[in-house]
């Protein structure tokens, strides 16, 4: 019952700035206050600041956190939306700083540009988990630590498959021209796929990577920079496409151009994330490899946030494990035990 009161001030106060309760789930969205008693509750208060909305797979990775930093499991979560903008994000991380949160989460849009604000953390004294994107900062310190995926990985991986693939069509020989559809530029996973993928091409004489153009991994942008790249190339072999939501916009484009995709067509799309509607694109034969990556963060995170609640040492760095799919495998079966 005193929660239930509870409830009803912190959607009071949160109906003039823009959010609510909802719920079970202790989360307040776009929050400037939240009710400082929840302490006294002995609630663990963490602050998230996410990317945005601009995908499957961010979809995924917010409901990873928030089902699990929920009020049965001790958490009062303050969930900010960076809606793709730095500058919301580090409005976020000053917030949550002035409202001495117990522990910041962040997933950073871009690698560049966090060093005066982790500090400004550091001195509160508030740890700082990053979590899937990475920063690039003078002194590690500023924070306690990273869970996320190998992106230089992923795109190395997405260039063996390919060499593997041309291989088995008998096109090693070939020219093949090549065009990427890239992610958020100065984005961890961004950078991480181009030049992990660039590490393969860098071997291989034959192929020609015509052009690299940013669709910011949105679908409606992945269509038009496809739309433009169809108009300017009429002989395009390859497409990588950063994300699936960028690869969906691109399939649009490919037929509206009566072009064809997939093992049957024309264009050989390679894609990342894995999502549920790429691997069902994958078997309608629209795509040919995914390269997962693992959205499901938030367990990760809180499992380290009831270490450091212990005073226990937590890795610095800590990748979760990854695969590809292609449609040479049995993908109905595949799909039966996956998740997202
Ligand atoms: O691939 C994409 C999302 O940072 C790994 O961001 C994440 C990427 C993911 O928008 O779909």
């Amino acid at each position: 019952m005193k929660k239930k009161i509870k409830c009803v001030i912190r959607f009071l106060i949160s109906a003039f700035i823009l959010g609510g309760c909802t719920g079970k789930q202790n989360v307040q969205e776009s929050s400037q206050l939240y009710d400082e008693t929840v302490r006294g509750d002995g609630y663990i208060v963490v602050g998230f600041s996410q990317v945005g909305s601009e995908s499957d797979w961010r979809i995924g990775n917010t409901e990873s956190f928030r089902s699990i930093f929920t009020e049965e499991n001790g958490y009062y979560l303050l969930f900010e939306d960076g809606q793709q903008k730095q500058e919301n994000q580090l409005k976020s991380i000053r917030n949550f700083i002035l409202q001495e949160v117990d522990y910041i989460i962040l997933d950073p849009i871009v690698e560049t540009g966090w060093d005066a604000v982790l500090q400004e953390a550091k001195d509160a004294g508030i740890p700082v988990i990053l979590a899937d994107r990475s920063v690039k900062v003078e002194d590690e310190d500023l924070y306690t630590c990273w869970v996320g995926s190998n992106f230089h990985e992923e795109g190395r991986r997405a260039g063996e498959w390919l060499l593997d693939y041309l291989e088995e069509q008998g096109r090693s020989e070939e020219t093949i021209n090549i065009v990427t559809l890239q992610g958020t530029i100065d984005s961890s996973a961004q950078i991480g796929r181009t030049e992990g993928f660039k590490s393969i091409l860098d071997t291989q004489a034959n192929w020609n990577m015509m052009e690299y153009q940013s669709a910011d991994f949105t679908q409606a942008k992945g269509k038009e920079v496809m739309s433009y790249f169809l108009e300017k190339y009429d002989d395009i072999d390859v497409l990588v496409s950063e994300n699936d939501n960028m690869t969906f916009g691109a399939v649009e484009a490919i037929r509206e151009a009566g072009r064809t995709c997939g093992p049957d067509g024309e264009i050989i799309i390679l894609s990342f994330d894995s999502v549920r509607a790429a691997m069902e694109a994958m078997l309608q034969g629209e795509i040919h490899v995914d390269f997962e990556c693992n959205p499901i963060l938030g367990p990760k995170v809180e499992e380290i946030i009831r270490r450091l609640e212990k005073g226990e040492a937590v890795e610095k760095i800590q990748y979760v494990e990854e695969q590809y799919f292609d449609t040479s495998m049995d993908l109905e079966k595949i799909m039966e035990t996956r998740t997202y």
